[in-house]
């Protein structure tokens, strides 16, 4: 009984030990190409919302700071803004059309987008910059909200994108008259509109602004 216990033993940690020797071989060979098939796989297109946010920072010696958020629902784009650490009063926020916030006073940013050619006006005239938001009330605290919808921008790719704009607020009120900057002075905030990470990719639909505005 000893004997053949002992003989048994020695045949199983026989077979152990072939079947050890022989596992990480197969693991070399097949282990590669699994890596190789996971890097090329496509990625899987989903409905993604698109959606694009500009953070706003203070001009030198300033405090105003904020966010903007775009999103983009078929040939809609709703903003909203927050802004906070501004001064008190109705202050001048437009879409610029060079995302460059670089120079001190934000010169870099250019003039209100316009890619229609519009004259400057209220974001609710009939004819008016695609990037005229028109002003943001900002409360005794520093703080202030805007929301608005356009079927004028875009964040898909497009001539009416914001992506790659900037984001601008004013010193002073926009009178909304003014040509073509609204008389709203000095740029004290400014933040460049980058799309979303976990956004839709570009290429997305694109639709054109209704001709005429
Ligand atoms: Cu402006």
């Amino acid at each position: 009984m000893k004997s053949s216990k002992a003989v048994a033993f020695g045949g199983v940690l026989l077979v152990s030990l072939v079947v050890a020797a022989c596992a990480p071989k197969e693991e070399t060979v097949v282990q590669p190409e699994e890596t190789a098939a996971q890097v090329v796989a496509e990625p899987v297109p989903g409905p993604g919302v698109l959606t694009a946010v500009a953070d706003l920072a203070a001009a030198t010696g300033g405090t105003a700071q904020g966010r903007v958020t775009f999103i983009q629902s078929g040939d809609t784009v709703d903003i909203e803004a927050h802004v906070s650490g501004a001064p008190a009063g109705s202050l001048g926020f437009h879409l610029h059309e060079t995302g460059d916030c670089s120079a001190a006073d934000f010169t870099s940013a250019g003039g209100h987008f316009n890619p229609t050619h519009a004259a400057h006006a209220s974001p609710t005239a009939t004819e008016h910059h695609a990037g005229d938001f028109g002003n943001i009330e900002i409360g005794p605290d520093g703080n202030g909200t805007l929301q608005l919808s356009t079927t004028m921008l875009s964040v898909a790719e497009g001539p009416s994108s914001v992506v790659g704009r900037a984001a601008i607020l004013h010193q002073k009120t926009d009178d909304l008259n003014t040509q073509p900057t609204g008389n709203a002075g000095a740029r004290i905030a400014c933040g460049v509109v980058a799309l979303q990470p976990g956004s839709a990719p570009t290429g997305a639909p694109v639709t054109p602004p209704p001709a005429g505005q």
